[in-house]
């Protein structure tokens, strides 16, 4: 029903969307497995959208796992750029939320992983409320001091993998520091998703941020 719309007046009301962006391999999945039972503990309705670029693979990952009803989660395959989808134009990723919302209106909450990217990445407005950028520090200590877009704009920088740190050489304290000095002081959280280390943390941010629970 909302096909016709122009895209900007197609976002249906209801739940929260919030985004999941960041290079390749930094840890988004692993981020929404470790998202996923903590917002069902706090007894929000959640669903779930991966975007990958010609495969359903994070989907169909999160469909095994055990940890949500697997009909609450959708791939988007982009074919294209990952950013193009999530910023360019998003319209396939806002008809899969219309979509999952239509059949679950009870959702409060949509998280919408995209595929990884470069830094450069970034989610348009018309598609999410908020958004996290995702980085890891096996990317190197000098991600933050080269300003990406994506680690710039976003609503909270995770800085994953900290586990990592001592075996590539990176000074995390001097990392942590160095982005939230380029963030102007807005949210950095630091994350071991091998340990589920700064992972309440998040999910308290997503939840205050768009719905309004602390
Ligand atoms: N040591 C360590 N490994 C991690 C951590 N988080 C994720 N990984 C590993 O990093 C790899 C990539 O994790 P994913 O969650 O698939 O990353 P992704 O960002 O979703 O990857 P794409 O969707 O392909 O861009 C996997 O082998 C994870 O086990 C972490 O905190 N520490
Ligand atoms: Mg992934």
């Amino acid at each position: 029903m909302n096909e016709r719309l122009p895209v900007t007046e197609r976002r249906t009301v209801g739940a929260a969307r919030v985004g999941i962006g960041g290079p390749v391999g930094s840890g988004k999945t692993a981020l929404v497995e470790h998202l996923i039972p903590r917002a069902i503990a706090r007894g929000i309705d959640l669903v779930v959208i991966t975007n990958d670029l010609v495969t359903k693979e994070d989907a169909e990952r999160l469909q095994r796992s055990g940890l949500i009803d697997p009909t609450r989660v959708v791939a988007v395959e982009t074919g294209a750029c990952p950013h193009t989808a999530i910023r360019e134009d998003p319209t396939l990723n806002m008809q899969a939320a219309d979509k999952l919302q239509e059949q679950f209106p009870a959702a409060e909450l949509v998280l919408i992983e995209s595929g990884g990217d470069n830094l450069a990445s970034s989610f348009s407005l018309d598609l999410v409320d908020y958004w996290l950028f995702v980085i890891d520090v096996a990317g190197g200590d000098d991600i933050p001091r080269k300003r990406g877009p994506g680690l710039l704009r976003c609503d909270l920088l995770v800085v994953n993998k900290v586990d990592l740190a001592p075996y590539v050489d990176v000074n995390l304290d001097r990392m942590l520091e160095e982005a939230r000095q380029v963030r102007g002081g807005r949210p950095v959280i630091a994350t071991n998703l091998r340990g589920a280390v700064g992972v309440e943390e998040v999910a308290d941010a997503i939840s205050a941020a768009v719905l309004f629970r602390v």
